[in-house]
């Protein structure tokens, strides 16, 4: 069915995975554990099994091995007794402390940084997702590119192409630029199209569902529009992103855009190549924020929303935050809790389908609050109804002909249709 399920099929081997974490001091223990349990999750998402875990508490991280030679020692008599086919882990190593430590415990080492890209590369399933990604590794690798990635030379044919005096690794750094560049105009040439195709569509209200991976927001899309994106209880379910239309009771079209979901410590160069499929879904009109309420950091997600949106240039765009999976929440004192730091919060079952009534309006009220300019015509001399424009609009532009006046307004959508009723009833 699915190119990227492989780990599904009989006879795969699952990848077997040692996650390590280094707590530093002022660091809560749990909150190590948290990170390295999410790690454990991204490790399944990816296809691998978890064989064992290493916390280890330290005062400094060491330059060369991260958790410091004796330990990496450790770490490699305990992935040769669980016959260990690669180590996650949590922190970003140096592209040496990498090096140094695989040469130490003999098995593939890779940080969150790789596990994620992994994670998007298997995913991702559209052309430009796909090119977004490849873009991403590629930056990934280059300044991590050593003597075992020599075969990447067999690409361009070997005569004339090796200056002399040229290693390698030269070679092999100056195939990954050109195949970057290369890359990233294409994605130019993708983003392009997708803009025309954007503009071509009717101007209708947008809405961008945002949050942290595996809070609700597929499952949101699906409840208010009747689509049929996936669910999945794991990370980063959706990597390609969908976006459907529908239509209020009042009548107002909405168009609804679900997006990729955030987490702690995305990789920068995953944020560079997706910056402009994000910047457009950001370019909406109302930001959804779904945090997950049952989760026990939820806080903490949101803070990382609250950082990549920072990244992004939004955070002053005008926002709904919908708490989601109420019905998950055993302890009451915790919604209590959220509903007293944020009485503008939706608290909702996106599953069950609670409260999604009031979600409804309060989206449907922000479309009817969003600005815009028209054009309305009275009768001049009017000056009652001028007046009474002024008050509900600002006026950018007026002109005269055959005894009207055609003001330019700039006001809410509400009072737009407002000042349209008034000027049936009274001027017309
Ligand atoms: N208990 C409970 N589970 C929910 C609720 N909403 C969503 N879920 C579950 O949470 C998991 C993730 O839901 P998705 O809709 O895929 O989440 P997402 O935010 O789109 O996640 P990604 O696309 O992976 O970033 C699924 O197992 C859903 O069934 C809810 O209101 N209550
Ligand atoms: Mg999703």
């Amino acid at each position: 069915m699915e190119a990227g399920s492989d780990h599904s099929q009989p006879g795969f081997h699952r990848e077997r995975a040692i996650l390590v974490g280094v707590s530093l001091p002022r660091q809560p223990k749990e909150e190590v554990e948290e990170h390295l349990e999410e790690l454990a999750r991204l490790t399944r998402t990816a296809g691998g099994v978890v064989v064992g875990t290493l916390l280890q508490e330290r005062s400094v991280l060491d330059p060369a091995h991260l958790i410091g030679r004796g330990k990496a020692a450790d770490l490699a008599a305990m992935a040769r007794a669980e016959k260990a086919d690669l180590i996650i882990f949590d922190q970003d190593l140096s592209p040496a402390q990498a090096r140094n430590l695989e040469k130490l415990i003999e098995v593939r080492v890779i940080d969150r940084s790789a596990l994620i890209l992994d994670i998007f590369a298997r995913g991702a399933r559209s052309r430009e997702a796909r090119t977004q990604v490849e873009l991403a590794q590629l930056r990934y690798l280059l300044p991590r590119l050593t003597r075992r990635w020599t075969h990447l030379s067999r690409q361009v044919g070997g005569i004339g192409v090796r200056g002399v005096g040229e290693t390698q690794l030269e070679i092999d750094r100056r195939i990954v630029r050109k195949k970057i560049s290369q890359l990233s105009s294409a994605l130019r040439t993708i983003e392009k199209s997708r803009q025309v195709r954007r503009k071509g569509r009717s101007r209708a209200y947008q809405a961008a569902l945002i949050g942290y991976t595996n809070s609700g927001k597929s499952t949101l899309l699906n409840r208010l529009t009747r689509a049929a994106a996936k669910v999945e209880d794991r990370l980063f379910a959706t990597l390609d992103p969908m976006t459907r239309r529908y239509r209020t009771r009042q009548g107002k079209d909405i168009v609804l855009t679900d997006t990729v979901g955030f987490i702690r410590k995305l990789p920068h160069q995953l944020i560079a190549s997706f910056r402009s499929t994000l910047q457009e879904a950001l370019e909406a009109d109302l930001l959804v924020e779904i945090i997950d309420l049952g989760h026990p950091n939820y806080e903490v997600q949101r803070e990382v929303t609250e950082r990549v949106l920072g990244d992004l240039g939004a955070l002053d765009k005008p926002r709904i935050t919908v708490y989601n999976k109420i019905d998950s929440v055993a302890d009451p004192t915790i919604l209590d809790r959220a509903r007293q730091q944020d009485p503008e919060g939706i608290f909702v079952s996106a599953l069950i389908g609670t409260h999604l009534e009031e979600l409804r309006e309060r989206i449907e009220a922000a479309a009817w609050e969003v600005l815009m300019e028209d054009w309305v015509s009275v009768p001049i001399g009017s000056t009652r109804l001028i007046s009474r424009i002024h008050s509900l609009a600002e006026v950018i532009d007026t002109t005269s002909r055959n005894g009207y006046m055609r003001i330019r307004i700039r006001t809410s959508r509400v009072n737009v249709e407002r000042i349209r009723g008034i000027i049936g009833k009274e001027g017309g």
